[in-house]
């Protein structure tokens, strides 16, 4: 309830941070781009992950207030890695339910992007199977509406969710995000391992970009490529970085 209560001041204090993670093409080692995850430097709890804040942030509207800024916050590193000549990598947001379901989410990334001069599909967005529950067909209007502008869609956590089947088949999404409680047992658990297989040969089949995340060691890099999973992310590359620290990253991966 105290955590509640700072979150909403966390926004105007300045007190969030990004952090950026690459996703790496595994036969190649390009980095082919970035999710962007939040972090709050709290004035006496010190740094704090999602998995704190984010659930606290979305039983109420904070939620709302925090992913747009964000989408602002991500903008802002492009164009400044835009104005400094490098060659942008799309950077991943997660948004939750109530930013698909808020009030002109669209138009704010519009006009957010035709201020900064970043290129629409220099951003990519990324919803959890749970996020979506329940509001199938609002999600689908503004997966449609973003991917018009150039902004792809991912289907993040997949595997973990209630109803995976039928979002794959109703939304418009560019990618498949395998959750990374798979990544880590398939090579423990024969089971793990099928479904592994089988989340993989799906996506291929929907002509999707099948991206493995919690990718930890060389063994599940190369089980992956064998498999036909051909991008990944994890701590084998980096853990998630500083904007600062990032294009460092980068170079030292490719
Ligand atoms: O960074 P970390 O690995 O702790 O992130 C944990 C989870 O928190 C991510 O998988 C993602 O679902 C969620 N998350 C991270 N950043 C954001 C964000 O900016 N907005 C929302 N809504 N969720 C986020
Ligand atoms: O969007 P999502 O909630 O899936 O974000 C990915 C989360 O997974 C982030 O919190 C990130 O810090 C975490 N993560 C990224 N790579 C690895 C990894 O290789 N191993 C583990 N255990 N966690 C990871
Ligand atoms: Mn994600
Ligand atoms: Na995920």
């Amino acid at each position: 309830y105290r955590l509640e209560h700072d979150l909403d001041t966390a926004v105007e204090k300045n007190q969030l941070v990004l952090a950026f993670q690459p996703k790496v093409d595994l036969l190649s080692g390009h980095v082919v781009g970035l999710e962007a995850l939040v972090r709050w430097n709290h004035p006496s709890r010190g740094y704090c992950y999602p998995k704190v804040f984010i659930s606290v942030a979305e039983r109420s509207d904070q939620i709302i207030r925090i992913d747009r800024w964000v989408m602002r916050a991500a903008i802002e590193a492009q164009a400044k890695w835009l104005a400094a000549g490098r060659t942008l990598l799309p950077i991943a947001i997660n948004l939750s339910m109530a930013d698909i379901l808020s009030t002109d989410m669209v138009g704010y990334l519009d006009r957010l992007l035709a201020e900064s001069g970043v290129p629409a599909g220099a951003l990519e967005v990324e919803v959890t199977e749970s996020s979506m529950m329940g509001e199938p067909e609002k999600t689908k209007t503004v997966m449609q509406a973003l991917n018009l502008r150039g902004i792809a869609t991912t289907l993040d956590d997949f595997g973990t969710g209630f109803s995976s089947l039928s979002y794959l088949r109703q939304l418009p999404l560019q990618s498949l995000k395998i959750d990374q409680s798979f990544i880590q047992s398939m090579l423990k658990d024969g089971n793990a391992e099928k479904l592994t297989q089988t989340i993989i040969a799906m996506g291929l089949a929907l002509e999707m970009r099948v991206v493995a995340e919690g990718v930890e060691t060389m063994e599940q890099m190369r089980w992956l490529v064998e498999h036909g999973c051909l991008i990944g992310q994890g701590y084998f590359f980096s853990p998630p970085v500083s904007a600062d620290n990032i294009h460092g990253v980068v170079e030292r991966i490719e």
